[in-house]
């Protein structure tokens, strides 16, 4: 019987069988001097996520972790397998970016009942199905609708036409950034008559898709003249797809994005993007000082909110060297 579950049992008779603490809801975390984490990363197929787990490899020995960290190779299925896999190697605790918000439920609930306690980082899960204090400690991310708004507003602000025909690319279908950023997008440009969004269409989160989307959208609106995508790589995609078309990105087409990637950034130096609102990849520190919290007895906030900054012309060349 592994160590999680004797403390579980401990609590247990310390209260009466089959019954745990007063709002002990959570799967504990006992102290130790070593943790045995996992990382189950969903994909390595863009700067963004291959930051993240460089981000998760660079804690682990400052935070006194033995990390198992999985790629389920944009398979969400097999993300759900990776999960299942280190809950039997006896993980002390899961950092689970969950691929898309359904899906991922089962493994949520699987961590939950093996007496895992389980953060979610950098993506979420649908509320209805999974609840934080309750299934999973807490979600360490940023305010999605909140970067699709501020997209929104500084479209609002920059765009110098009388009318703004809007392309959307959109993330992973069913992914918590790309509803919540559309969302936030949608519903801020709304305010503004002189704006239709004319398609929206998923890009996946992908460069190469999203050049190709941008492509197709082109042939059926050549007059579009504001793109905004949920992530740089789709922007940079997209401004491929324009500059193959003979349009000029920056001076016939306003492209507006979130992230902050180092590419991103130089597309903005060099004219051709207006805004990128940040979308910090970098959670490992954050991660470890979560657990630490969480370890020590604190309780901790159902959402450990990441700020984000803003990157235009104004000072993304003073960021670019922190950019990945
Ligand atoms: C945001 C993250 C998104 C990034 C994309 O927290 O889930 O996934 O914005 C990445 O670049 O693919």
């Amino acid at each position: 019987m592994n160590r999680r579950i004797l403390l579980l049992a401990a609590t247990a008779l310390s209260l009466g069988a089959g019954s745990l603490a007063m709002g002990q809801s959570l799967p504990p975390l006992e102290k130790k001097d070593r943790y045995k984490v996992g990382f189950s990363q969903m994909e390595s197929n863009n700067p963004w996520r291959i930051a993240e787990t460089k981000s998760f490899h660079d804690t682990a020995e400052a935070c006194n972790w033995d990390l198992i960290a999985t790629d389920a190779a944009g398979s969400a299925a097999k993300q759900v397998a990776d999960v299942d896999s280190m809950i039997a190697q006896g993980i002390d605790v899961l950092f689970l970016p969950p691929r898309e918000e359904k899906p991922l439920i089962p493994a949520v609930k699987k961590a939950r009942a093996a007496g895992i306690p389980t953060f979610l980082v950098d993506r979420s899960v649908d509320p209805a199905a999974a609840k934080p204090g309750v299934d999973f400690v807490a979600f360490l991310g940023s305010d999605f609708i909140d970067q699709g708004r501020r997209v929104a507003d500084w479209t609002i602000a920059n765009f110098k036409g009388d009318k703004g025909v809007i392309v959307q690319l959109e993330g992973t279908t069913g992914s918590s950034p790309a509803n919540d950023r559309k969302k936030g997008f949608d519903d801020a440009i709304a305010a503004d008559s002189r704006f239709e969004i004319v398609a929206s269409q998923s890009g996946d989160f992908a460069r190469d898709l999203g050049r190709q989307v941008m492509e197709t959208l082109l042939q059926a609106h050549p007059d579009v003249n504001v793109v905004y995508a949920h992530n740089d790589e789709m922007a940079i995609g997209a401004i491929q797809a324009l500059e193959l078309a003979g349009r000029k990105p920056g001076e016939d087409v306003l492209v507006v994005s979130i992230d902050g990637t180092r590419d991103a950034l130089q597309a903005i130096i060099d004219g051709k993007m207006g805004v990128t609102v940040e979308s910090s990849p970098f959670f490992g520190p954050l991660a470890c000082e979560v657990m630490n919290r969480y370890a020590n007895g604190e309780e901790i906030e159902h959402w450990v909110q990441v700020q984000d900054r803003i990157f235009t012309q104004d000072n993304a060349a003073k960021h670019i060297d922190e950019a990945y």
